[in-house]
């Protein structure tokens, strides 16, 4: 066979690129590239061809290589997980503040400043792998810590409570939330018929509800949201004392939420928002972080609380139990490989180290068998703990042993025991004092299927949660409610969810109702406890009562023109830096374009491709000429009416006034008129409130 041979000047000098005989490109090794081999080692000589008699002729079943390769990809992919499935991981540490010897003797406690290595993996839930991140969902917030003595799970969620009280109903709910079974529509969506008729005969979701028709479904970034260990746990000290727990993740950079307009367009415009986010943020050294917050209490408190501990629907207000922050954790790399580590990921929430232990909620405790069986469906046998990702950090003994891809497997004679072999054949022995020991909590009861009275409240935390919410977030429950309702075909469903909503605060009801074109208020849906309406708000439910007065890790989207005031690209540049924020410019062009100053200015994105709505506040430098050129654009328009609509704080140079006549918006109290380089300092100034809310408000 002959082969042109040409040396391609953009590849690494090391690497020689032949033209085969039909004209397909060979990169064979050089000095330090690799080699290419077969899974079983040996070197490839062509990966472009096939063996076959002739150049035109049959391909030969002897051909190793072909099979080999096309077996594997055959296989490549696993089964999804059947919640959770579109996720992202990343690894960091926990580093803990303070020795917490007095309520628990787990290890990673004992000593401040100490840091355990650790994996956090994303996810929506209902959406397939290949679903948007911004859709309206919660957030799963898995969190794999790989202590001395074991590796500790807390597999958590953006959202402090859960749709169901107990685990045998969670196969209904996710039936009905996914894709129904006759048509396999709507993807990632809660907006249909099947979700909303499950939910409004599962009184107990009502709180869930409000959680996940608020913002805190449509989170800006991962970085910016909130997680929850959602059930109570344990903690248990060196001598056997327990003490009940709540765990929280509190984000550094405070909470933030897109508006559901936006994140329509988003899944549009990126799918892949919030990954990339995480990504950008970590590859550019802006590492996230995390504080770890215990809510503690003991029995007491636990028998005089107003809701059952173990009821996973309820939160335990902060302002009643303060969270106290003992450690921090820390996002700081990316994953090596997506599907070595993040797909094969097996989040347990059964793994927990000595110290830690579970309670008697009825969810957790059918969690502790679901977790396990579906690694089973998914990694294909026991052994997934062999993979490094699931592999603690921390020695291994055990005689379980043999199954399926075993990669750690015992020398020694003894695999049994007791044994009498002794020393290295004998293998490894208990630890009666050290070991994990389970907290000998008295139980006595008859054998009965019931759902204990304490857990009948369904509305009370609904509507604490409704009214702790400041104005434009409860408007928001509503336009969400009437989004989702109004995709539901069957008007009795609709109905029904306004009968609960009337036991939560009638404002709503009415809202949703009037919202929905309903003729009349259904009755209320009959509630096995009286809803209470005395219980104090909690501030701390709020995310836009709590913004965190920073615009740190946070985006401005510049729209550019030729001919743009450099002097103002400059400051909005050095403002933003100031801030620990980024500036990312759209051009007409990505070519960019050339400043006032003669200088070129890079461009990040493309007009169209740089829509607003992926950013957290906009400017828009143009010059005259620039401003004429794009004037009748619509994706100029949108670009404006877009941030405009957000509620996004807006900057602009004077020149650019016509853009925003035409497109339509009114400047208010968000715009800041860009004059010189200091006016971006301003801008900046204003941007700590995140969003412009008294747009939405009035
Ligand atoms: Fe899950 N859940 N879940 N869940 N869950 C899974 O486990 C399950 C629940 C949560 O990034 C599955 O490995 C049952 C509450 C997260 O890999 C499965 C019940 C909370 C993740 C499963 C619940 C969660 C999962 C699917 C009711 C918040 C993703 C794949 C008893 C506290 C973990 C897998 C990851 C994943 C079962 C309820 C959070 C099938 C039976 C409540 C973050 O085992």
């Amino acid at each position: 066979m002959t082969k042109g041979a040409t040396r391609a000047s953009s590849r690494p000098v090391d690497q020689e690129v032949t033209t085969g005989s039909g004209g397909e490109i060979h990169q064979t090794a050089g000095g330090g590239v690799p080699v290419m081999t077969t899974q079983q080692g040996v070197p490839v000589s062509d990966d472009q061809n096939s063996l076959k008699v002739g150049a035109r002729g049959p391909t030969l079943l002897e051909d190793f290589h072909l099979r080999e390769k096309l077996f594997h990809f055959d296989h490549e992919r696993i089964p999804e997980r059947v919640v959770h499935a579109r996720g992202y991981g990343a690894h960091g540490y926990f580093e803990t503040y303070e020795c917490l010897s007095g309520i628990t003797c787990a290890d990673l406690f004992q000593r401040p400043g100490e840091k355990t290595p650790a994996f956090v993996r994303f996810s929506t839930v209902v959406g397939s792998k290949g679903s948007p991140d911004v859709a309206r969902d919660v957030r799963g917030f898995a969190v794999k810590l790989y202590t001395k003595q074991g590796n500790w799970d807390i597999v958590g969620n953006n959202i402090p409570v859960f749709f169901i009280q107990d685990a045998i109903k969670f196969p209904d709910l996710i039936h009905a939330a996914k894709p129904e079974p006759d048509r396999a529509f709507p993807q990632a969506q809660t907006a249909h018929d099947n979700f909303w008729d499950f939910i409004s005969l599962t009184p107990e979701s009502m709180n869930m509800v409000m959680w996940i028709m608020s913002d805190r479904t449509i989170p800006r970034s991962l970085r910016f949201m909130e997680g929850f260990g959602v059930h109570t746990f344990r903690l248990v000290d060196a001598r056997g004392n327990s003490t009940f727990v709540k765990f929280h993740w509190k984000p550094k950079l405070g909470m933030q939420s897109v508006v559901w307009n936006e994140a329509l367009k988003l899944n549009g415009a990126d799918p892949d928002y919030h990954r990339r986010d995480l990504w950008n943020a970590i590859q550019s050294g802006q590492y996230p972080e995390w504080e770890l917050g215990l809510q503690l209490f003991d029995q007491e408190f636990a028998d005089s609380f107003d809701f059952d501990i173990l009821d996973a629907t309820k939160i335990v207000p902060e302002e009643l139990v303060p969270v106290r922050r003992v450690g921090r954790l820390v996002l700081d790399r990316m994953v090596d490989n997506f599907f070595a580590e993040t797909e094969q990921v097996a989040f347990c929430t059964q793994n927990v180290v000595p110290g830690i232990d579970f309670t008697n909620d009825p969810l957790l405790q059918g969690r502790n068998f679901s977790y396990l069986d579906t690694q089973l469906e998914r990694l294909g046998g026991p052994n997934f703990t062999h993979i490094p990702i699931n592999a603690p950090k921390c020695p291994v003994h055990t005689f379980q042993q043999d199954g399926h891809m075993a990669m750690r497997s015992r020398s020694g004679r003894a695999n049994y025991e007791p044994n009498s072999w002794g020393g290295e054949q004998g293998g490894p022995r208990e630890a009666p004092v050290t070991g994990f020991t389970s907290f000998p909590a008295p139980e006595s009861g008859p054998r009965q299927r019931v759902r204990s009275p304490s857990f009948a409240d369904h509305y009370s935390q609904a509507r604490q949660f409704y009214v702790s919410q400041v104005e434009v977030e409860q408007s928001h429950i509503r336009d969400a409610l009437i989004f989702e309702l109004s995709k539901v075909q069957t008007e009795a469903i609709r109905a029904r969810v306004v009968s609960h909503l009337r036991n939560i605060h009638e404002d709503l009801a009415g809202g949703v109702a009037a919202g929905l074109g309903l003729e009349s208020l259904p009755p209320a849906a009959p509630a096995a406890v009286e809803p209470r309406t005395d219980l104090d708000p909690s501030p701390a439910l709020s995310i836009v009562g709590n913004a965190p007065n920073t615009f740190a890790g946070r985006v401005i989207g510049v729209l550019v023109s030729e001919g743009a005031d450099a002097a103002l690209l400059d400051g909005l540049r050095r403002a933003a830096e100031g801030e620990g924020a980024e500036v990312v410019i759209v051009a007409p062009r990505v070519g960019g374009i050339e400043a006032s100053d003669g200088k070129h200015v890079d461009a990040q994105e493309k007009l169209g491709g740089g829509p607003s709505v992926l950013y957290d506040a906009v400017a828009v430098v143009v010059s005259e000429r620039g401003a004429e050129q794009l004037a009748g654009n619509p994706d100029v328009r949108d670009f404006i009416s877009d941030a405009h609509a957000h509620a996004k704080f807006v900057a602009y140079a004077e020149a650019a006034k016509p853009l925003f006549e035409s497109a339509g918006v009114t400047m208010d109290d968000g715009y800041t008129a860009l004059t010189k380089a200091d006016d971006a300092a301003a801008f900046l100034e204003a941007c700590h409130d995140l969003r412009h809310w008294a747009r939405q408000t009035g």
